[in-house]
């Protein structure tokens, strides 16, 4: 049999050639790509890139003082070391750390996207590693969708809920109207966890609006796929989405337009929501005057949106972004009561598309087995956090924290270990970040690029990256199989992670407990065995490894059991129940409404974001809501250097989106590069002056790799145009804890001083 050599990435599946004799291995997008993404164009050049890590580097102050050192973290020279004097330090510490605190002192929560591919999945092989050497202190949700996930727990029953939606095909064929909060920035779709299959969302999309399908988006700012004259843009403050909701239930009701057998069928407290909405409760009618003064919307136009969904099939889009906010549960549990009011959830083409356009292929739905995942072994240690309330656990140790109705006392950290993930892309308040991450005593970082977290780090440990090694991937929306094969040969001195670990484990004296005997190729196959098993348990059949191996991507049709859930559950409720208290569609939660929570109460409601467009901050000194949404040009910071992240920036800075009213009324012209500010802190971007965006809201997407003069001081600027200097690091709500990078104010100025070199992809070596 020939072999074909294939590879995947988040991003796609590529068709390869290995890079013979040094040269770089070749990629080509799957042949019938009929969107292939630009991100796969920063592979080319970062091959080579300086950023690229060689050998293990110590901290110069970790090496003579150790933890003593921990004040210089971000402001110290690294030394090349051996691999052995590396992994020595670090096995040093990681006894030392639980010999005095217990294994709940060392943080390997670890989130992060790192590389696509099952077995190679960094987080997991540090998992491993971590459970075997007596336990770690975990993290729980995502930075992605937190809010999300729990609210939709407890109101739809399951998780797995927040992939109830329809595909392309189905829009097609039945969708008269589709709302879009958070509109349809389709550059997200680019991407899905684990590799792509062919990227199928915008010829999906432009299909639908031949068909004649309407759109309306409603979003502060129109992306460069919703900017057409035949999609309505209603462009709403940011954050006031349920307010805008409210107002159309409100109308809905007053017309007598709501579903009332879905509602006295399917779902429980739609009553306590009406009586609400109604003022019944509070005595404030959310009507669309009301909704009006707190959206900036006219109360018109409402009514004219309730109406149209009132009298069309209409399909409810929501974007992950809203939920990324100060009460962040509250526009996805307003959504689905939106959807549930309306009649539509469980009708084909109609109901709730959640995050459709937010990854490839999200409405596909999924394989109806698991794929096998690299043990990580068993918990032996219950200690966690919500994941985003990292800093908090680092500086304020012993602190008790409300959340989704237990109580959760953050334990004292003495060591970290991060692989796959880059916190100083991911977190909020970067310079509290850096105060935070100058508390324990050791930090270890494995990445193949010197990001900004091994900057703050003390022992790096280079990492090979995805083209290095053989692995294979599999999407999570849509059945694609992916073999990757080992294209180059390691750079420098770069390890996979299972061989750092494995390496970390012969110290600790359980190598063969780690490896199971397996090598690479072992382990592959192995995995490829157990998905193989489950998909036979399911009535599915996969090739055997071999077959697998030297084709190239595969396609098995799939499910959507989401979505089809509810499409029983509107047939016949009681033999379908859903996995809530009471089976049906919880629009009361009497749960939630147990905790007592002041953040999050028993129903849907409009509860006031700490910083937003109506605050008195934004009158007076921080006036700009920051937006600080996806990169198009990359994956988050991933491969910041490469040659497509480069192309997005202006002089090297992230573009800042403004509003020419606000740029008009600062002095700033299209291409300037401005100064963003708050109490968080500063930092410089490059001004695209657009009707696109709207007045008293700016953009600048994530990802520019965290470039501060002085880290940890907020009076210092950050070069190179991070939005998350200037966001807020505090949980949505009692309930979720999970991030709202979304409610910020800032200030925006031409910045007039010489504009500094950018140092992020500098490693600083010491001598
Ligand atoms: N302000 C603001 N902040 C946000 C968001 C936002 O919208 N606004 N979005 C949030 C969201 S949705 C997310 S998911 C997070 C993303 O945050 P992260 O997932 O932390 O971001 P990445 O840049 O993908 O970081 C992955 C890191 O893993 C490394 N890596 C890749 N492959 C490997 C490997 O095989 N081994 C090792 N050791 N390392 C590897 C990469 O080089 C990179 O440094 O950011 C969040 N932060
Ligand atoms: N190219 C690329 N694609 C990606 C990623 C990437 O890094 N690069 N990351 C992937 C990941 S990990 C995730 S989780 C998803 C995230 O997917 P999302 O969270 O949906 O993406 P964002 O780009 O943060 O936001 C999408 C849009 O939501 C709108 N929005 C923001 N806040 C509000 C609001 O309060 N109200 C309304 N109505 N609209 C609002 C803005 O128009 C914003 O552009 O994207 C994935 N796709
Ligand atoms: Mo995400």
């Amino acid at each position: 049999m020939t072999k074909r050599f294939s590879t995947a990435a988040h991003w796609g599946v590529y068709e390869a050639e290995p890079g013979i004799a040094g040269a770089p291995a070749v990629i080509r997008p799957l042949a019938g790509d009929p969107d292939p993404t630009q991100v796969a164009n920063n592979l080319a050049d970062v091959r080579d890139t300086r950023a690229r890590i060689t050998t293990p580097l110590v901290r110069e102050g970790y090496l003579a003082d150790g933890p003593d050192s921990r004040e210089q973290r971000g402001r110290e020279a690294f030394v090349p070391v051996s691999w052995d004097t590396a992994l020595d330090l670090a096995a040093g510490a990681l006894d030392d750390t639980r010999t005095r605190l217990g294994n709940q002192g060392i943080f390997g929560g670890s989130y992060g996207w790192a590389s696509a591919g099952r077995f190679h999945h960094a987080q997991s092989q540090m998992k491993r590693f971590l459970n075997l050497a007596g336990g770690f202190t975990s993290s729980v949700n995502t930075y992605s969708s937190a809010a999300a996930e729990v609210i939709i727990n407890h109101i739809l029953g399951g998780g797995d809920m927040i992939n109830a939606g329809c595909d392309w095909d189905e829009i097609h064929d039945n969708t008269e109207l589709m709302v879009c909060f958070g509109g349809m920035p389709l550059k997200n779709a680019a991407i899905d966890p684990g590799s792509t299959g062919p990227h199928i969302d915008r010829p999906g999309w432009e299909r639908c609006l031949k068909r004649g399908m309407e759109v309306v988006c409603v979003s502060p700012i129109r992306h460069e796929d919703d900017n057409r004259a035949d999609i309505a843009w209603l462009s709403a403050r940011p954050n006031s989405d349920v307010a805008l909701m409210l107002g159309i239930v409100h109308w809905l009701d007053q017309h007598d337009r709501i579903d009332h057998d879905f509602l006295a069928r399917c779902c429980v407290g739609g009553e306590q929501l009406l009586a609400y909405i109604r003022g019944e409760s509070d005595g404030v009618a959310k009507s669309p005057a009301w909704a009006s003064d707190i959206t900036g919307l006219d109360a018109a136009t409402i009514t004219g949106l309730a109406e149209r969904m009132a009298t069309r099939k209409t399909l409810v889009v929501i974007a992950w972004a809203l939920q990324r906010a100060d009460h962040g549960e509250q526009p996805f549990w307003m959504a689905v009561a939106l959807a549930a009011l309306l009649g539509g959830l469980g009708k084909p083409g109609q109901g709730l598309g959640i995050g459709l356009g937010t990854f490839n292929n999200y409405g596909a739905g999924r394989l109806p087995f698991r794929n096998a995942a690299f043990p990580q072994g068993k918990r032996a240690c219950d200690s966690y956090i919500p994941v985003s309330r990292l800093a908090d656990m680092l500086l304020e140790p012993g602190t008790t924290i409300p959340y989704d109705g237990k109580q959760v006392t953050l334990p004292e950290i003495d060591m970290i270990w991060w692989a796959g993930g880059n916190p100083f892309h991911h977190h909020q308040d970067l310079h509290r970040l850096c105060t935070a991450f100058r508390q324990p005593g050791t930090v270890i970082v494995n990445d193949s690029f010197f990001q900004p977290t091994c900057r703050m780090a003390d022992i790096v440990l280079p990492a090979t990256t995805f083209l290095e090694r053989n692995d294979w991937a599999a999407s999570a929306h849509g059945g694609f199989f992916t073999p990757m094969h080992k294209l180059s040969e390691a750079h420098g001195e770069a390890r996979n992670d299972h061989d750092i670990f494995a390496a970390m484990a012969k110290r600790l004296g359980f190598r063969d407990a780690f490896t199971e005997g397996r090598d690479e190729m072992g382990w592959i196959r192995h995995m490829w065995g157990i998905t193989r098993d489950n998909a036979r348990r399911a009535g599915r059949e996969l090739p055997d490894f071999e077959t697998f191996w030297h084709g190239g991507t595969l396609s098995l049709p799939v499910d959507n059991d989401s979505s089809g859930k509810l499409i029983r559950l509107r047939r016949d409720p009681e033999a379908h129940p859903l996995r809530t208290p009471s089976g049906k569609i919880e629009l009361f939660s009497e749960t939630i409404a147990g905790f007592g929570y002041d953040d999050c109460p028993g129903h849907p409601a409009w509860l006031e974001p700490h910083e937003w467009l109506g605050n008195e901050a934004a009158a007076t000194r921080y006036p700009l809501h920051l937006m600080s949404d996806q990169p198009k040009g990359r994956l988050h910071s991933q491969l910041d250097p490469g040659s497509a992240s480069q192309a997005s920036k202006l002089r090297g800075r992230e573009p800042v989106l403004i509003n020419p009213d606000d740029a008009a009324a600062r002095g700033i012209e299209d291409g300037d590069i401005v100064r963003l500010f708050n109490t968080r802190g500063a930092a410089l971007g490059a001004a695209i002056v657009t009707e696109r965006i709207r007045p008293g809201v700016i953009n600048m997407a994530t990802g520019s790799w965290f470039d501060a003069e002085d880290p940890g001081n907020a009076d210092s600027l950050e070069r190179h145009g991070n939005p998350n200097v200037l966001t807020r690091d505090r949980g949505c709500s009692s309930l979720s804890q999970g991030p709202s990078c979304n409610s910020a104010l800032v200030q925006c100025e031409k910045f007039t001083g010489n504009l500094p070199p950018v140092e992020a992809f500098d490693i600083p070596l010491a001598g």
